[in-house]
């Protein structure tokens, strides 16, 4: 029965170039970044080669990889952007609680959570919930939950669609052409703002980014992130395509064998924007773009260790967020960082990151899995890092929200809260990384008849 359904990879394939084309079309500087991180891709893949890269085997996804970061304003919202990504195989991995670095928001990532899906294509979503809890002011907090309370983020269409896949347990090629139509409509930039300007100027006094998720129509995509192999190369290439980049590079400093996750963004646009009452119009800066590189996923050992070298470096030194110690904070990240290995191997030995196991070429004569390797008839390749980084999304936040006065916030993470809104657990990325790594080892294991 399932064979007449378009696959939920397949949709989610079409769904990201639908975004990417019309977010093209919205921010032109999205472009000339495709373009630039396409040009640094194809020099990286010619020269060194993929796996030195850190993406082995992963040369036909990478030409499609992206991330895009949306912020929906309620629990209910939330509940059924889950069951959109549902139809087309993408589900919550990972809690981010931002509240911590001041921003309103806690968040998951919608991503296919299993290794053929990410192989077909790896698209994820960064969602962010408003916390109206977060807001002091209770008259100002009333009037956001208001304004929300009326909006409807979803075409009727849309909704009939999910319905439809949900119940047949699947989209026939048609519908899934016309769901991803459909959906689209959800994260289109309005300018349009569904308030009066003076309410808009409140909370974006209060907090740009409430600003930003009440006051339209719906969660447009904030970004699209395409993936580079090289993002020093990219970083420094920015300037001469008119792209001025933000200062510091978010996460590990460059290493030989890349961890987790490399990011920076730049600040997009300015974007007019009118009024509900015709109140004088106004600017507004919410989309920017973004690039990533990504390394190897981390173990809880390597996290930990990532985490508390990050947190000496910020004792040390704080990205200022005009530039004028990125010099400086640049050396520092690299001499903390001496302190992680560097090589697949130690990486490996020592527990601290996930690696997928295959057959090797030479014949196995037995022995534990390190005699294996050392003998060649199995080898070990880096399992890539498909989430975030809670500091490093906060930086992405910060740098994009500009200098404007902001209310302090209380950091407190509430994960069953989420889940309660989202409607589901989230699933423990490390976890699935552990599972993949395990099951790689016992397939190999089986096929060297070692089992
Ligand atoms: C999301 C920021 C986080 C990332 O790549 O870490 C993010 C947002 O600004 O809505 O996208
Ligand atoms: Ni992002």
């Amino acid at each position: 029965m399932s064979a007449v359904f378009t696959s939920p990879s397949q949709i989610r394939a079409q769904f990201s170039r639908a975004m990417s084309d019309m977010y093209r079309a919205e921010v032109p500087q999205y472009g000339t970044l495709m373009a630039l991180v396409s040009d640094v891709n194809a020099e990286v893949l010619a020269s060194v080669g993929a796996a030195a890269a850190g993406a082995a085997g992963q040369e036909s996804r990478i030409e499609v990889e992206r991330h895009g970061a949306i912020r929906v304003g309620t629990p209910a919202e939330l509940a059924t952007i889950r069951r959109l990504f549902g139809v087309m195989g993408m589900v919550p991995v990972g809690y981010y609680d931002l509240s911590v670095a001041g921003v309103p928001v806690h968040s998951t990532a919608f991503r296919p959570k299993d290794t053929d899906g990410l192989a077909e294509n790896p698209f994820r979503v960064f969602t962010s919930l408003l916390r109206l809890d977060l807001i002091q002011d209770a008259t100002l907090r009333d009037a956001a939950a208001a304004v929300l309370a009326t909006r409807s983020i979803f075409t009727p269409g849309c909704l009939a669609l999910i319905e439809r896949a949900e119940q047949q347990g699947g989209l026939a090629a048609e519908d899934a052409a016309r769901f991803v139509a459909e959906a689209l409509e959800t994260f289109r930039w309005h300018g349009k703002s569904t308030v009066d300007a003076d309410l808009y100027w409140k909370l974006r006094k209060t907090h740009p980014l409430i600003a930003d998720i009440v006051c339209f129509p719906g969660p447009h995509i904030n970004h699209l992130t395409p993936r580079t192999l090289d993002i020093d190369i990219v970083q420094t290439q920015m300037p001469a395509r008119g792209i001025s980049p933000k200062a510091v590079v978010e996460g590990p400093p460059t290493r030989r064998c890349p961890i987790l996750l490399r990011q920076t963004s730049f600040l997009a646009l300015s974007e007019p924007v009118t009024f509900r009452d015709g109140g004088e119009a106004g600017t507004h800066t919410a989309r920017f773009g973004e690039i990533e590189q990504r390394g190897v996923a981390l173990t809880a050992k390597g996290r930990k260790l990532y985490d508390e070298l990050l947190n000496e470096v910020r004792k040390v030194i704080t990205p200022a967020g005009d530039g004028s110690n990125a010099d400086a904070y640049r050396q520092t990240l690299g001499d903390v960082f001496q302190a992680f290995p560097d090589d697949h191997q130690a990486l490996r030995q020592q527990g601290l990151a996930y690696y997928r196991y295959a057959v090797g070429n030479a014949a196995a004569d037995g022995g534990d899995v390190e005699a294996l390797i050392a003998a060649g008839a199995l080898v070990a390749e880096p399992i890539t890092y498909e989430d975030f980084l809670p500091v490093s999304a906060a930086g992405i936040f910060q740098s994009n929200l500009g200098d404007e006065n902001r209310d302090d916030l209380q950091a407190s993470p509430n994960r069953a809260a989420f889940e309660q809104a989202l409607g589901a657990t989230v699933s423990d990325e490390l976890a699935l990384y552990a599972a993949a790594q395990q099951a790689s080892l016992d397939t190999a294991l089986k096929a060297l008849g070692l089992a």
